[in-house]
């Protein structure tokens, strides 16, 4: 099946904004790859909700599919009101860092505790990208950024083990540099009953890599390898060897009842007590 597989069919004849080397790209095609493998010829029964930033940009107006870009940090709660609406749709955010896991945050978490069924694809660059490179609250503590110019002096948040604490379905981070177990994941997410939360971790040579001394994307890449391992070689390191390391892999995968489904439970429950009285 995957033989035939064409980013283009996805795409609207629209040039995409990204800079060379950007992990976007990168993340736009094993989406829409995983999308094809699970027997998704078109996007018509998907609807992507995205922010503000670099990422944001990554649904609409490229997939040819409907789509919201909505105020900085507020994608979850647009899609919230879709899936609502529209619980037979695949209702997919993406995002940067920026918007999913600082502005977005209280979207985030409180999507994953009522195990919305909505899916979450974070790229994280590490950085606020679209704004010329500002600290995220993900950026790698040490890095330099405009904002931290003798490196950043804080912890970057654990943004799938805090999805896990909340209450998701799914979850994993995987680099844009693990590109089959990246598809996999997705593919896993798109067939989660629940909420689903997939982070990218991704190469931004332009307001991540120049700022945080990396020569060209390809020592990026680099160093995502060297950096990267699972969580199981994870659980026999001390906490202090793992803070500048990437944890990738399937960081919880569990089945639980569905805000959508509660919420329309309690509607028939509130329509059958009505028509006794
Ligand atoms: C309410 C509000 N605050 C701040 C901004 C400015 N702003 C635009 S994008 C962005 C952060 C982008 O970073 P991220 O979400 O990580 O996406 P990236 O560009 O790195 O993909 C910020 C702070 C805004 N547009 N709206
Ligand atoms: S600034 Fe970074 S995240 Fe934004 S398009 Fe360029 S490389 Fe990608």
């Amino acid at each position: 099946m995957t033989e035939a597989f064409t980013v283009r069919e996805y795409l609207r004849d629209i040039k995409l904004p990204f800079c060379a080397g950007c992990g976007c790209v990168t993340v736009i095609s094993h989406f829409l790859r995983a999308a094809y493998e699970l027997g998704h010829k078109d996007l018509s029964k998907f609807v992507f909700c995205s922010g503000i930033g670099c990422a944001a940009w990554i649904p609409s107006p490229h997939f040819k599919a409907d789509s919201i870009h909505t105020t900085h940090g507020r994608s979850i709660p647009a899609a919230t009101g879709i899936k609502l609406m529209r619980p037979d749709l695949n209702v997919v955010v993406f995002g940067g860092d920026g918007d999913i896991a600082g502005i977005g945050l209280s979207h985030l978490i409180h999507a994953a505790r009522r195990n919305l069924d909505i899916i979450v694809v974070m790229v994280n660059n590490m950085i606020y990208g679209m704004t010329g490179g500002q600290v995220a609250p993900t950026t790698p503590l040490e890095t330099k950024t405009t904002t931290t110019p003798y490196g950043s002096f804080e912890n970057p948040l654990d943004v799938p083990s805090l999805v896990v604490t909340a209450g998701a379905s799914y979850a994993a981070r995987w680099t844009t540099i693990h590109g089959e177990q990246l598809k996999e994941a997705l593919k896993k997410a798109l067939t989660t009953k629940g909420f689903a939360f997939v982070e990218a971790v991704s190469p931004c040579p332009t307001a991540f890599g120049k700022r945080a001394g990396f020569e060209d994307v390809a020592e990026i890449i680099r160093w995502l390898r060297e950096n990267s391992l699972s969580l199981e070689e994870a659980e026999k390191m001390a906490a202090e060897d793992l803070v500048k390391k990437i944890v990738v892999g399937e960081y919880v995968d569990r089945e639980s009842s569905t805000f959508t489904e509660a919420v329309y439970k309690t509607i028939q429950k509130a329509e059958k007590s009505a028509k006794k009285k």
